[in-house]
């Protein structure tokens, strides 16, 4: 820790030294200076946009103060440090968090009650941070919360893009985004302008002997953008850690050159520069498990990796010690292949810059190094085409080739004589033009790999590294159940739940420690304790009913069965097969009598979620699900039994409100290919239950839950395979009443049939990829399991309470410890409680 001020002078620092508040008083004395200061606005002139921006200002100071301590108790410490790779951070709204972390909601409630606001209008003025596309960029926030919950030396890195995910609107029925400009007034971030890092992209590379005849490579020419820091504190749960998440901005280097250009009148070009520079930190790439192989994509990660890894390195650079001791100080987690940068970027800087072996340098790299693989769809494995590497990255791309050799010349000793094998597993993919495999340089390059949930961990040692497995056998690849955090995910999201639940228990020891909820079985069949738990589940169907009436302008009646499926629409998602299914019910209701209805359980089915920009079937489902909204939430002999629901712009605050209102939410992806999942989770901790395929998280949920308490349905994983083929080259006979259903369709009863001939068409006559109609009926059925099940409510209550007491196991708390003792090796750094700090509520 630099201290530039001398001893003498070091009394008068500590005497003004920053306190946080604590109080009440001192809460609303910080608010109001910096309304009349920071925000520069006369007394009483406070608007509720003001009084957010001067509380958040009051708890940023705050968070900011523990920062800096955090960091000097860390450095001084010396241990091991995690680094946190991720392109997406999908945040949501700090300030609730804060509040909820600090232990000092209620003093902020009463202060901004005493100032004249009511606090949920100041927390629903936060924009969110959305600086993600679906589940990989929330669950590294939940990781995040976890590691400075859990005071884990850990830091996040990613970019700060101008505009994050788009919103979403729905004009007539389609969906049109909107960019999401989100920096107006972000008071979380701290402008790093002293951390600026050099990027270099194109040029050339000059090689040569030096004096000792050693090969050295120069990579020179090409162009500069500056990387520049922007933090964000990252609070833990009631504890004064609060960790960094670094994110790095593009600028245009102002050297020499543009000044030149600037003065020799030629002011277009070098504004030109500028701003070209400044695209690479624009905008999010909006798509969910799909590589799109864009050239600026390629620099975005690049861009990112160098200027982080600049970073690490200059920080263990510090601590003077032995180049072999950098993985004993730096564990770093690779999110996804979108850093797989980082690997070659290491050994660049070992080998070009501090001029190591290349066997001693690759020892350190591949020890430091962890990747994490978050999908097998093909169409989201990222591949580069060796072209647009040898000009953007021409170093990196001659480093992968050695890698590559290396790495072949290896397996060639430990398979004489295979060839396919080594085609297979070269890292350089031999089509034309030739592709740089990024998830095989990913795994070649670190130490562990994992998938996140069982299935798709058994899933990826058996298909797509099949063979790497044999190569560098089993212990190499390993499994992390993916989790979530429940400080933002039951406490924050379902404040009344968490008071019941820590009435019960004993506090709010339960989210520290997530299998404290064991104890709630004990009141499953408590009379008392289910009426609360109903009474609580009602309520938040009540907030939700409002909001879709305000949102949507649709009357829904919060005692239907509550049906929500919200996530990134894509085609193994299947919202598709839920529409079939509710036209099917639709179907059902028009034929009964007046006195069969009767008996019929009140559904509300809820969609919301984003279709990439570029995904037109995607598109066509969302068209699809409104239009039959507008047809069925009008039809009056459906009234209450039925209503559709499209929720606009689905996000993380929105996620909030939505979560604890569900009776039964879906999980229904094709069975292999939701590598996880991670809204399932927090479905079931706000006491909804859940239909789902046997998928990801979802089979590992029943383990833990009971399958009584679950409502599973469709084919399993391992006969995927089987019907494929029998689609392609056998028949493929539809279900019946799906046929019903397209029918209808096709009768334009939900408008021009045309729009969704695509949709039906690759369903009816294109292979039916994703086995829509293979397990349609047993969907339908398990649905009507569904509708029985609700009537008994004793029973069903019964099962939420049950299954929340169960879900210990998915806190993101779990899954950071173990990812730090099987994959990073590093220790939590413990915090004495300072005076006020980390109060319970
Ligand atoms: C998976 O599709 C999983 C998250 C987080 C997604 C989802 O099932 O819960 O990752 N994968 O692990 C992804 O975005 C690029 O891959």
């Amino acid at each position: 820790v630099e201290a530039s001020i001398p001893e003498p002078q070091r009394d008068a620092w500590k005497k003004f030294q920053a306190k946080p508040f604590v109080s009440k008083d001192d809460f609303e004395k910080e608010v109001v200076r910096h309304v009349e200061t920071t925000l520069a606005r006369s007394m009483f002139n406070c608007d509720e946009t003001a009084a957010y921006a001067a509380a958040s200002l009051a708890f940023r100071d705050r968070l900011i103060t523990e920062w800096n301590r955090t960091q000097q108790r860390q450095t001084f410490a010396d241990t091991k440090r995690v680094y946190y790779l991720s392109l997406e951070f999908l945040m949501g709204r700090a300030l609730d968090n804060a509040m909820l972390n600090v232990g000092l909601k209620n003093v902020a409630k009463e202060g901004l009650s005493e100032l004249g606001f009511r606090i949920e209008d100041i927390i629903n003025q936060e924009h969110d941070a959305a600086l993600g596309n679906g589940g990989l960029g929330r669950l590294a926030a939940c990781f995040l919360d976890s590691m400075a919950s859990l005071n884990f030396p850990a830091w996040g890195y990613g970019l700060r893009y101008k505009y994050g995910i788009f919103k979403q609107e729905i004009v007539d029925g389609y969906q049109v985004e909107v960019p999401d400009y989100w920096l107006d007034f972000n008071p979380w971030e701290f402008p790093r302008h002293d951390i600026v890092v050099d990027v270099q992209f194109y040029g050339g590379v000059r090689k040569y002997q030096d004096e000792d005849g050693k090969n050295v490579a120069v990579w020179e020419g090409g162009e500069i953008v500056k990387a520049t820091a922007y933090d964000v504190p990252i609070p833990g749960f009631n504890t004064p850690t609060t960790n960094n998440m670094r994110l790095w901005s593009s600028k245009a280097a102002s050297g020499e050159f543009d000044f030149q250009k600037f003065n020799s009148g030629d002011y277009e070009s070098s504004v030109a520069d500028q701003q070209r520079a400044e695209t690479i930190s624009a905008v999010l790439y909006p798509n969910d498990n799909l590589d799109r192989g864009k050239e600026l994509r390629l620099k975005q990660q690049y861009f990112w990796v160098a200027a982080s890894l600049y970073d690490i390195v200059r920080r263990f650079k510090k601590s003077k010690r032995a180049w072999s001791e950098f993985p004993d100080q730096i564990a770093i987690q690779l999110n996804d292949t979108h850093p797989t940068l980082a690997i070659v970027e290491l050994q660049r800087i070992l080998i070009d810059m501090e001029g190591l072996d290349w066997d001693e340098a690759w020892t350190i790299v591949t020890n430091t190094f962890g990747y994490t693989n978050h999908t097998v769809l093909p169409e989201a494995l990222e591949k580069w085409s060796v072209p647009l590497f040898q000009n953007l990255l021409p170093r990196h791309l001659q480093i992968i080739y050695d890698i590559n050799m290396f790495f072949l010349q290896s397996v060639e000793r430990k398979f004489p004589g295979d060839r396919d094998m080594l085609g297979r597993v070269s890292i350089i993919e031999e089509s034309q033009p030739k592709m740089v495999r990024m998830a095989y340089l990913a795994i070649v390059g670190s130490h562990k790999v994992n998938g996140v949930a069982e299935l798709h961990s058994d899933l990826i040692k058996t298909t797509i590294f099949r063979d790497f497995v044999k190569i560098f056998g089993p212990d190499k690849f390993t499994n992390v159940t993916n989790g979530i955090t429940p400080r933002r995910w039951l406490h924050q999201a379902n404040p009344r739940l968490s008071e019941l639940i820590a009435s019960k228990t004993g506090g709010l020891g339960f989210l520290k420690d997530l299998n404290i909820l064991n104890e709630l079985e004990k009141f499953a069949d408590d009379k008392e304790f289910k009426k609360e738990w109903a009474e609580i589940k009602y309520a938040n169907k009540v907030r939700l009913a409002k909001y879709i009436k305000s949102s949507t302008g649709v009357t829904v009646n919060p005692s239907s069965l509550f049906d929500i499926q919200v996530k990134r629409i894509h085609e193994y998602k299947r919202q598709q097969l839920n529409i079939f299914g509710v036209i099917h019910r639709y179907l059902t209701i028009k034929a009964m009598t007046p006195n069969e209805r009767k008996k019929l359980t009140p559904r509300v089915s809820i969609f919301g979620g984003k279709a990439a920009p570029g995904y037109w079937m995607a598109k066509t489902i969302i068209h699809l699900i409104n239009n039959v909204g507008a047809v069925i939430n009008k039809d009056p002999d459906v009234g209450d039994l039925l209503k559709v629901i499209f929720l606009e712009d689905y996000n993380v605050s929105k996620a909030e409100i939505i979560t604890p209102a569900s009776d039964i939410s879906e999980h229904i992806s094709t069975a292999g290919t939701e590598a996880s999942g991670t809204s399932n989770m927090k479905f079931v901790l706000n006491g909804g239950l859940i239909i789902g395929t046997c998928d990801g998280a979802n089979i590992e949920i029943t383990r833990e839950i009971g399958e009584n308490n679950i409502f599973l349905f469709g084919n399993l994983a391992e006969d995927v395979e089987d019907l494929r083929h029998t689609h392609n080259y056998g028949s493929h006979t539809m279900d019946t009443d799906l046929v019903k259903v397209f029918d209808l369709i096709k009768s334009n009863a939900f408008g021009d049939a045309g729009a969704f001939g695509a949709l039906t068409g690759s369903i009816e006559d294109h292979g039916d990829y994703y086995l829509v109609s293979d397990d349609f009926h047993s969907y339908i059925e398990t649905q009507a399991l569904v509708d029985e099940a609700y009537k008994d409510q004793e029973e069903w209550i019964t099962k939420t309470i049950l299954s929340v007491a169960r879900m210990g196991f998915f806190s993101s708390d779990r899954c950071i410890n173990e990812y730090a003792e099987m994959i990073w090796n590093v220790e939590p750094l413990p915090v004495e409680k300072e005076n006020g700090l980390g109060k319970e509520e």
